[in-house]
């Protein structure tokens, strides 16, 4: 099967890292590896549209915690497109738990603890259409990049 260079995933910076400065630092990780960046904007989400993000956790203890979190300032939100964005994705965030994340990683090196890890990035391509959707219901922006026809 041909590889899925259009493959994409949700990333937003937390709170904390719009907070600390490390917009640019993630974006940067991003675009620096090769990645599209096909849509971006910093946003005050509403309590009614955290929870519909993280309606699979609402049964966690910490939820209405995390919740307060996410809503202590803007986020930074942003969908990525390119060759297995997903699990990558993930891959350059680090663990959930900060102190589990290798260096390297943008929580490894950034953050230590679980609820302050600076940023979320979507856990299989089904959850990244559902949050895409969520995040960005006025669609995404659409562009060729000179390069991509040569890199795969
Ligand atoms: P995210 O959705 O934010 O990318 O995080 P994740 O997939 O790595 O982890 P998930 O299990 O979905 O947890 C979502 C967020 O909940 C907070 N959390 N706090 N206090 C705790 O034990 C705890 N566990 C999770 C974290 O902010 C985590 O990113």
């Amino acid at each position: 099967m041909a590889p899925n260079i259009r493959e994409r995933t949700y990333i937003m910076v937390k709170p904390d890292g719009v907070d600390r400065g490390l917009v640019g630092e993630i974006t940067a990780r991003f675009e620096k590896r090769g990645f599209k960046l096909i849509a971006a904007k910093l946003v005050s989400p509403t309590k009614q549209h955290l929870e519909k993000h993280y309606e699979d956790l609402s049964d966690k203890p910490f939820f209405p915690g995390m919740i307060g979190y996410m809503l202590s300032g803007p986020v930074f939100a942003m969908v990525w497109e390119g060759l297995d964005a997903v699990k990558t994705g993930r891959v350059m965030l680090g663990a959930t738990n900060p102190l589990q994340s290798g260096p390297g990683t943008i929580r490894g090196d950034y953050a230590l603890a679980v609820g302050r890890n600076i940023c979320h990035g979507s856990d299989s391509v089904e959850n990244a259409e559902k949050e895409i959707a969520l995040w960005f219901p006025e669609g995404l922006v659409q562009y060729s990049r000179s390069h991509e026809a040569k890199v795969y």
